[in-house]
């Protein structure tokens, strides 16, 4: 069970870098404003090409990522943050917020369990401005 799992979450690695090769999927970058609180929301769907969008820009502060894994694949059943050791489990379908705080200037990367699809949410200085 476990090697099949390892299998398919390296697969599923292979097609994303080959997606992304052709210029689709992994690099999208999406920005999100803070609202009145000063809070940050983004929805990241992991899908068949990984995580999507994989790099969000949020300001720095506190910042909800809603995770929501729309493909059958074991590899992405799992949400892990190294840097704070948060690991959350990914049900198919289902929204999962994972809310932290991010400081100016900090990539916090996000991967799956095994640690091969990766992700990231990069701070922004709370001044700064997206165009
Ligand atoms: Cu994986």
């Amino acid at each position: 069970m476990e090697v099949n799992v390892k299998a398919a979450c390296r697969a599923m690695a292979v097609a994303v870098l080959l997606l992304s090769a052709n210029g689709l999927g992994a690099f999208a970058v999406a920005a999100s404003e803070p609202d009145e609180a000063g809070e940050t929301t983004v929805r990241v769907v992991v899908d068949g090409r990984g995580f999507s969008p994989a790099t969000v820009k949020a300001k720095a502060g506190l910042v909800t990522v809603v995770f929501r894994r729309t493909v059958d694949v074991a590899c992405a059943n799992e949400v892990v943050f190294p840097a704070r050791k948060l690991r959350r489990a990914l049900p198919l379908n289902q929204d999962v917020s994972v809310r932290l705080t991010v400081k100016e200037k900090e990539t916090m990367s996000f991967t799956c369990g095994m640690g091969m699809l990766k992700g990231k949410i990069v701070a922004v200085e709370s001044t700064a401005r997206e165009s």
